[in-house]
């Protein structure tokens, strides 16, 4: 990767994504681009409806990048109140990049996610290779997104490469519409307040990551020789699983007089129970040294000391 083009740089991986990158690449190699304006771009920032192609045409014809890293769309828990528009904007935004992407003779990096797999996909140590029937729209997205991938890399040699994302925790950018956020919440609530109220039952095990390993994930990916890789666009990766009381216990380590409770919700409840305990990784780390440095007690430590500067 020597010129990366991002989209969906507003959101929660965006945020640290295009700063990862403008570190490692340079600011000016790094175009991001978002729906929404943002303020204090150290690189080059341009306003992007992904479901415009034209326009997505236009800006890597003026940029030419070497990579595309597709990030728009839209969560898990926000899709099911209005999967038309998730659709419009997750399926049809990647077919569109994927398209300018193959005229330009671009790379693609596509982010799958633990909701690509259902009710009916063995939940413990889940496989690379398995069942995947999700009942979520953000899932049916994310099942068709790995299966476009993979066929524009059969049929017409694009580069494209994507990992499956447990839950991202991060102090950078909230996260917003996702079923696993409240891993991202209890943090904040905990050093604001002492307490936190959990969405999520206690026993709901879900995988997890710590953001600086997500983003190294991301480039040890790109940066992969292809020959090594047989899982192109839809990698396990995972650093932890934990339900509410396990991110608790551990937060009482640092604030031992931290409160849980629980108010659940059952539509972001049932979709918790829709998807995999713990994932198998072991295809990451044997094609591209998936490696992640956090496990839940040395996150909770950075995230408690962090959240209060922001
Ligand atoms: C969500 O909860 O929707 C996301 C995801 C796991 O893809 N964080």
């Amino acid at each position: 990767m020597k010129r990366i083009f991002v989209t969906g740089s507003g959101g929660q991986v965006g945020t640290e994504l295009v700063a990862h990158l403008r570190r490692l690449y340079g600011d000016a190699n790094v175009m991001a681009s978002d729906f929404k304006a943002q303020e204090g771009h150290s690189g080059p920032f341009a306003l992007l409806d992904v479901r415009d192609r034209g326009a997505i045409a236009s800006l890597l014809d003026a940029f030419k990048p070497d990579t595309v890293m597709h990030l728009a769309g839209i969560l898990s828990a926000r899709g099911e109140a209005n999967p038309q528009q998730l659709w419009e904007t997750n399926m049809g935004g990647l077919y569109n990049m994927l398209e300018v992407a193959r005229e330009r003779g671009c790379s693609v990096f596509f982010p799958s996610s633990i909701a690509a797999f259902g009710p009916n996909t063995p939940a413990d140590n889940t496989p690379q290779d398995t069942i995947q029937r999700p009942t979520t729209i953000y899932g049916v997205s994310k099942v068709a997104g790995e299966l476009l991938c993979d066929y524009y890399h059969l049929k017409y040699g694009v580069d494209a490469r994507g990992l499956r994302f447990p839950g991202l925790i991060s102090y950078e950018a909230l996260p917003g519409g996702g079923t696993t956020d409240y891993a991202v919440h209890i943090y904040y609530e905990a050093r604001a307040r002492g307490r936190y109220t959990s969405y999520i039952a206690a026993g709901s095990y879900m995988d997890m990551m710590y953001m600086p390993d997500a983003l190294d994930a991301v480039v040890r990916l790109m940066e992969a020789d292809p020959a090594k890789l047989r899982h192109r666009s839809a990698f396990n990766i995972s650093a932890m699983s934990f339900d509410p009381e396990g991110i608790a216990a551990s937060i009482r380590k640092v604030l031992p007089d931290f409160e849980l409770d629980y108010d659940v919700d059952p539509e972001r409840q049932a979709i918790a129970d829709s998807w995999p305990n713990s994932l198998d990784c072991s295809a990451a780390r044997e094609e591209w040294g998936f490696a992640p440095r956090y496990d839940l007690d040395a996150m909770t430590r950075d995230m408690l000391a962090r959240v209060p500067e922001r």
